[in-house]
Parts: structure tokens; C-alpha cells; sequence
């Protein structure tokens, strides 16, 4: 039997219909048991995996609602192994927000794994073809995914159960490893960029539903 501090918790963070809950509900597929806690807006998904040989018992933490970048409470960070940061690849405005949710997160949690998620690539598969330089800017794994039509969604999850766990199993070192790829990577300017990527997907921008 695993004990209660076994659990990993795995906290999903972006804009409102992103695809966050469809994300999550696209990995666990049958026999997911969602349990509502309607007070804070917030859908617990419990899930279990075998990691090493041993059955490891994770926790999705999915917020509801959030009609545009919104503080969250503090508990929802709290004791979190991993996040899954996610924004709409077909609504410029979801990317953006992506600095105010990650800053909130290294807010409370400096030192967690964050992996940057690109969703609904369904909706534009030209989009995986493009850069998107917040991932590289702060040094974050990106995926290209849909949760309509499941690409890359397992890959998605098995890598961040992977990252949780391993920061779990020992904080300092994914720290070190984390610095040591940042020395990678250029900083600096490089938001034009995106600038002219979005400029493709603009109509859609306007549009009230795409
Ligand atoms: N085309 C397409 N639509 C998607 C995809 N993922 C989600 N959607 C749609 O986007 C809308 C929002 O999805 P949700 O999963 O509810 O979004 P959310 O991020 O959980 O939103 P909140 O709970 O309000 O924060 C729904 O209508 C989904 O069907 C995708 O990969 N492709
Ligand atoms: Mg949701």
C-alpha cells in the first residue's frame, strides 16, 4: 500500500479553455473518478503508476473558471512536484498570459519542473512548425498536443510523472540539472519572434469562437 506522502501532485496552470480539463481527461481516458471540490473551483484527478517497479499514486490538480489570469490560492501550488503550463496555440492572448501563470508559479514553487504545453494543434498544424520562444526563453520542455485528438498526450503525461517524480526523489539535483541547461540557452530579446507567429492565427484572435 503507498502512503499519502508518496503522492505526487501535478498541478496543470493556464488560461481559461486552454484545454487543461480535456487534456487531462484525454490522458485518463475510462475509469478516471474526477473528485469536484466546487468551493475553490478545483477538480482533483487521481491516477497510479508503476515508476521502478513500484506503484507510484499521483494527483491531478485542475483549476475551473478562470475567466482571465486570476491569483490562485496559495494551496493550490503548495507541495507540487510538477506543472503542466498550458495556452491555446490558435489564441495569441493564452500565450501571452503565460508570464503572468509562470510567474505566479516560480512565486511559490522556484524549483519544480514546468513543462510548456502547446495545444489544439489540431486546429492548426502549421503551428508545429513554428518556435515559440517563452519555452526556450526559461529554459521549459515544450510539446505540441491535442487533447481532441490525443497527439502526444500520453508522451505529455508519462514525461511529467517522469519529472515529478524525479524531483521528488531528490529536489537539489534537478535544480543542478536545470541551471546546467540553462547555461544553453540564449536570453534575451527574442519576443519578436512571436510576434510574427501569432500574426498568422490574428483573425482568429478577433473572432469570439474559433
Ligand atoms: N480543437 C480543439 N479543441 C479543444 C482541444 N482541447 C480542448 N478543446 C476545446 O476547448 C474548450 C475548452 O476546453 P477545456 O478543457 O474545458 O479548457 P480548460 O482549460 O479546462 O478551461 P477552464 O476550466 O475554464 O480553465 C472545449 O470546448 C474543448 O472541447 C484540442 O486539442 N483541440
Ligand atoms: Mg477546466
Amino acid at each position: 500500500m503507498s502512503k499519502p506522502e508518496d503522492k505526487l501532485k501535478i498541478i496543470c496552470l493556464g488560461d481559461s479553455a486552454v484545454g487543461k480539463s480535456k487534456m487531462v481527461e484525454r490522458f485518463l481516458m475510462d475509469g478516471y473518478k474526477p473528485q469536484q471540490l466546487s468551493t475553490y473551483a478545483l477538480t482533483l484527478f487521481d491516477y497510479e503508476t508503476k515508476i521502478n517497479g513500484k506503484m507510484v499514486p499521483i494527483e491531478f490538480w485542475d483549476t475551473a473558471g478562470q475567466e482571465r489570469f486570476a491569483s490562485m490560492h496559495p494551496s493550490y501550488y503548495h507541495q507540487a512536484q510538477a506543472c503542466i503550463l498550458v495556452f491555446d496555440a490558435t489564441r495569441k492572448i493564452t500565450y501571452k498570459n503565460l508570464t503572468n501563470w509562470y510567474r505566479e508559479l516560480r512565486k511559490y514553487r522556484p524549483n519544480i519542473p514546468c513543462l510548456l504545453v502547446a495545444n489544439k494543434i489540431d486546429a492548426d498544424l502549421g503551428v508545429t512548425q513554428r518556435s515559440f520562444q517563452f519555452g526556450k526563453k526559461h529554459s521549459l520542455p515544450q510539446y505540441f498536443v491535442s487533447a481532441a485528438d490525443g497527439t502526444n498526450i500520453v508522451k505529455l503525461f508519462r514525461d511529467t510523472i517522469k519529472a515529478a517524480y524525479a524531483y521528488k526523489q531528490n529536489p537539489t539535483d534537478y535544480v543542478d540539472q536545470v541551471l546546467a541547461e540553462l547555461g544553453n540557452f540564449e536570453s534575451g530579446k527574442l519576443d519578436e519572434n512571436d510576434e510574427a507567429i501569432f500574426k498568422l492565427t490574428s483573425k482568429e484572435d478577433q473572432a469570439e469562437e474559433f
